[in-house]
């Protein structure tokens, strides 16, 4: 992460301890022509903040202390994951899977007046954090990573030191299921999300069944490492659950997106980007990129092959593919009303031609993208925090970054 080059590779000559006296250990990564080097090394932990480059990962470092097994805050009140506290993150959130769009995005803040830069967090695990306002109204922008758990670090931290309602939009990149949804397009979580779960218990209890199932019935294995026939994806036997009484993904019932925010981003992005270029639909959820989104390869037995199509089937409203709204949705549903939730994805491919957006258009689409969702969360309603919340703000003196 933070050494490189034989300046550096080649370190201290003995163990080193940082301001507390615990030794650091970095591996330092070498280019390949100093691969003699590449041993673990002992620097200071001035060192290392001094280090301006990123390759070697730091494996010892400083951790504040925690309290609260339930719900981890350092003495500060920071939060154990995203390392915020209140005052630090806006009612109103944007949340992005890179940290480079998080980047990106916060061009289109207003400039700050007080004339500091904005307010920027990175996390001991890499969630960044910038805070600032868009049209005069505070807003945050979160890099949330891949994936249902860091979405839920996310919702659930922020919520923790944010007070009164909140709007949170996800903007994403997402596979785009089937027409008129096609690649470039803003596919929006009107109609809520499912979630998609491939279930390993599926495997495990077919493991010799199978071929048990396949005498009794006559069928032979003909296909690849994949299956193929009656063996493979959810059709057949995989579908009905012969082997197991399983099948291998689990589709859950949809979860709705916050009716208001879905009509505003609906409109700001029809006016962005134009409304042929807009998408309203159900969006899925899956727990990987690879086996519970279809996509198939002979290196692993996914019996993936059937699962786009019958996902349509099922949800002939289904637009995009992708892995967090589901449990943002989720999350803001069992906060009975606490927060506004929506997503929305650029497509980046089209898994109906296999069709892949071509890179260095990405940017500009993310920046489309990225106005109308902070303009719909700027115009959302929210209700300010109760009274009794706002007396305890006041006698904590909370600062806010923003102001
Ligand atoms: C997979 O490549 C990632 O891209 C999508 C998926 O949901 C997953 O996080 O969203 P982001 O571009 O927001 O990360
Ligand atoms: N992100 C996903 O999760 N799936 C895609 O197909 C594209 C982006």
């Amino acid at each position: 992460m933070y050494l490189s080059g034989r300046r550096r590779a080649m370190g201290p000559k003995s163990p080193c301890s940082d301001m507390l006296g615990r030794q650091i250990r970095v591996n330092v990564v070498a280019p390949p022509s100093l691969s003699a080097y590449r041993r673990p090394r002992l620097v200071t932990r001035a060192q290392v903040d001094k280090a301006d480059d990123h390759a070697v990962a730091v494996i010892g470092r400083h951790k504040p202390t925690y309290k609260n097994a339930n719900f981890p805050t350092d003495g500060e009140g920071r939060t154990y994951h995203l390392g915020t506290k209140e005052g630090e993150v806006a009612p109103r959130i944007l949340s992005v899977g890179s940290v480079s769009r998080a980047l990106l995005l916060s061009k289109l803040l207003d400039p700050p007046t007080s004339g500091r830069p904005l307010f920027q967090r990175t996390s001991s695990r890499g969630f960044l954090t910038i805070t600032g306002r868009y049209e005069g109204e505070p807003v945050s922008i979160v890099s949330t990573h891949m994936g249902q758990p860091n979405m839920d670090f996310v919702v659930r931290e922020n919520r923790a030191i944010v007070r009164g309602q909140m709007a949170i939009v996800r903007l994403g990149t997402c596979g785009a299921v089937q027409r008129p949804a096609k690649l470039g397009d803003l596919l929006i979580a009107a109609h809520g999300s499912i979630a998609i779960r491939r279930d390993p218990d599926y495997w495990t209890l077919m493991d010799g069944r199978e071929s048990l199932f396949r005498a009794s019935n006559g069928a032979s294995r003909n296909g690849t490492a994949n299956g193929t026939a009656s063996t493979n994806g959810s059709g057949g036997a995989a579908t009905s659950g012969g082997f197991t009484g399983r099948k291998p993904y689990m589709t859950s019932l949809p979860v709705p997106a916050n009716s208001q925010l879905a009509a505003l981003l609906a409109a700001e992005a029809a006016q962005v980007v134009g409304p042929d270029r807009v998408v309203e639909g159900l969006n899925a959820s899956a727990d990987s990129f690879y086996s519970s989104q279809g996509r198939t390869g002979s290196d692993f037995d996914d019996r993936n092959e059937c699962l786009l199509a019958d996902l349509v089937a099922a949800h002939p409203d289904l637009v995009s593919l992708e892995m967090e709204t589901f449990q943002l949705l989720d999350l803001a549903r069992c906060t009975k009303g606490s927060i506004k939730a929506i997503g929305m994805c650029v497509a980046l491919a089209e898994r109906y031609s296999n069709a892949f957006l071509e890179y260095h258009k990405l940017e500009e689409l993310e920046i489309s993208g990225g106005t109308a969702a902070l303009r719909a969360l700027v115009h959302v309603s929210l209700d300010g925090p109760s009274e009794a919340e706002a007396e305890t703000l006041k006698e904590r003196e909370v600062q806010y970054v923003w102001n």
